[in-house]
């Protein structure tokens, strides 16, 4: 027999939620990434490329391209059924930096999606999160076609803090991005573990 509380239903368990940007340079993937494990259907805000935009818009690499986000990606997927992830994936080009700030409130952590190709471009996002304190992973999304170089080769690029962490992903794949996801989530966890933690002399 059951007593108490025991025996009522078990209340649903209301979800932690946690926000994520997916940033990186123009064409490194970030909407297909989104759209790759978003549960829901994404919302997007793709323009198509212009003639006038061609000179400013290098799609060396990603030719097959003719949209690009002008605003931003969004997306949602369940981790686990107490943790469920916003994700916030930003323009990649130049000219929509001054959106970077506001997508980047009250985020968690960051990935910052970057092709061995087209490394420099993710340059400025690596940059972004570091000068504020935002824990990030980069992600290698690895197309076909280009050289794969090996991880180290590619943290030394982008100079990363050795605690930085680095993984390989193909931003099509649903398993793989939420590796890729569930990575930035421990990384950004442990950092704020550690810095609650008094320094031991
Ligand atoms: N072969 C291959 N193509 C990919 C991969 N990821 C993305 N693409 C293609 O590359 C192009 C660029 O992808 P997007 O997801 O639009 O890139 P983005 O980073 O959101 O681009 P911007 O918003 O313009 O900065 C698209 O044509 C995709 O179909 C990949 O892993 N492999
Ligand atoms: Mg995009």
């Amino acid at each position: 027999m059951a007593f108490g509380r025991s025996s009522h239903r078990p209340r649903p368990v209301s979800p932690v939620t946690l926000k994520l940007l997916v940033a990186g340079g123009f064409g490194v993937g970030k909407t297909t990434l989104v759209g790759a494990v978003s549960e829901i259907r994404p919302l997007r805000t793709e323009e198509t490329l212009s003639e006038a935009g061609r000179p400013v818009d290098d799609v060396d690499g990603v030719e097959g391209k003719t949209t690009t986000t002008v605003a931003m990606d969004f997306g949602r997927i369940t981790l686990r059924e107490d943790l469920v992830l916003y994700l916030f994936g930003t323009p990649g080009q130049d000219r929509f930096w001054f959106l970077w700030d506001e997508l980047a409130q009250g985020a968690l952590g960051a990935v910052v999606l970057a092709d061995t190709r087209r490394l420099a471009d993710s340059f400025a996002a690596v940059d972004y999160f570091e000068r504020r304190g935002i824990p990030f992973t980069v992600a290698v999304n690895c197309f076909e076609g280009a050289d794969r170089f090996p991880a180290e080769t590619v943290r030394a690029a982008l100079d990363l803090d050795p605690e930085v962490p680095l993984m390989m992903c193909d931003a099509r794949d649903r398993e793989s991005v939420k590796e890729v996801l569930v990575a930035v989530v421990e990384h950004a966890l442990n950092r704020a573990t550690l810095l609650r933690e008094p320094a031991v002399n």
